[in-house]
């Protein structure tokens, strides 16, 4: 039996804090259980959701304007359009503030801890960027950012995204579908899966120098093609209707919202087209708890995490913002299809 449910008090709320969930996965990742408590992390008390509501499109605070982007980039972000509202693309829950947003982060390339990518990233240097496309494709080559964007048209999407750890988020992203991308880049018919790279470069990424990880770098992530096709799997350059922070994956991460977060790879510098199932940094560290699929769903726990319910951020002293978690994250309608007739126990 590959998955174990934990005991239940694995449950209790009062364990439900976004500290206590992520010193659980820190303490994993470095093996040390003596990893002290108690460290600074952004508060989530004081801060009010803003609504999604009807405004056309969500704005971060002006303060994140970046110094001087390049024409062409600029011009993609003033023609962001709302993306069409059915489809799943869309979600009318509340938007997790912008601070929440850039400030409790995965980035294990900066740090283990929720503020680290934020404090360890602001140097990092998503320009010139370049990503390289190879294996079952037709036009393989090595593609400047700008030749990568040009022909997509930006627009935005309020997705749920949901951490294995069990708290959740509501993010304004702006992109476009991966679809798009993969179409031209004519993949072969022995193209059965997707793989992702991050960037590797431990001068800049303080975490891939670090002794304490233990992940195979850098970062990789898959998808079975069928899923990288699926319209809802997103290829984000902004949230907040601008340019992605570095500590949010700048300038190009995958968005794929009916799975745990970790799919949802940071700062792409390469994409393989292969015929059979590719690694993936969380597999290659922990099979038993981190499977290839990693669809969403309250019946199939984590080895040492029920999956049945999390904690929407930002969670406040006065409320608990504890829900439940709904199967493909609640977008089982645009994606249940992809899984028929598999067991998804056994294909966690
Ligand atoms: N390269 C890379 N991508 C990554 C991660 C990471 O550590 N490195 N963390 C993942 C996890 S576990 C989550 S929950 C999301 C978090 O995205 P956010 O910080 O933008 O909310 O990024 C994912 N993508
Ligand atoms: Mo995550």
């Amino acid at each position: 039996m590959l998955i174990k449910s934990k005991s239940k008090s694995d449950v209790l709320s009062s364990e439900i804090t976004p500290e206590s969930v992520y010193q659980d996965r820190r303490r994993f990742l470095t093996g040390s259980l003596g990893a002290a408590f108690g460290l600074a992390t952004a508060g989530f008390s004081g801060l009010s959701h803003a609504a999604a509501g009807d405004s056309l499109r969500a704005r971060a605070p002006s303060d994140m304007q970046r110094s001087a982007p390049a024409d062409w980039w600029k011009a993609k972000f003033e023609a962001i359009t709302p993306a069409q509202r059915s489809g799943g693309f869309y979600t009318n829950e509340a938007l997790t503030p912008y601070s929440d947003v850039v400030s409790y982060n995965n980035f294990y390339e900066f740090g283990l801890d929720k503020g680290d990518p934020k404090a360890n990233s602001q140097e990092f240097k998503a320009d010139p960027w370049s990503v390289t496309i190879e294996g079952e494709v037709g036009k393989p080559g090595v593609y400047t950012l700008e030749d990568i964007l040009k022909p997509h048209a930006m627009e935005e999407r309020v997705y749920r995204l949901r951490c294995v750890e069990r708290w959740s988020m509501v993010i304004p992203w702006v992109g476009f579908s991966l679809a798009d991308l993969i179409k031209r880049f004519e993949p072969t018919s022995k193209a059965k899966y997707v793989q992702f790279f991050t960037l590797f470069d431990p001068d800049s990424m303080s975490g891939q120098r670090s002794r304490f990880t233990t992940i195979a770098w850098p970062y990789r992530e898959g998808l079975r093609m069928d899923e990288a096709m699926n319209p809802l799997t997103l290829l984000a350059t902004g949230l907040y209707g601008n340019y992605l922070p570095p500590q949010n994956g700048a300038p190009l991460r995958l968005i794929v919202p009916w799975k745990y977060g970790f799919k949802s790879i940071k700062s792409i510098v390469k994409i393989r087209f292969t015929e059979t199932e590719p690694e993936t940094s969380w597999n290659l560290l922990a099979p038993r708890e981190y499977g290839f699929y990693a669809n969403v769903n309250p019946e199939v726990h984590h080895p040492r995490w029920r999956q049945d319910m999390e904690t929407r951020l930002p969670q406040t002293l006065f409320s608990s913002s504890r829900i439940d978690t709904l199967p493909f994250n609640g977008y089982g309608e645009q994606v249940a299809s992809l899984y028929k007739g598999m067991d998804l126990a056994k294909f966690y």
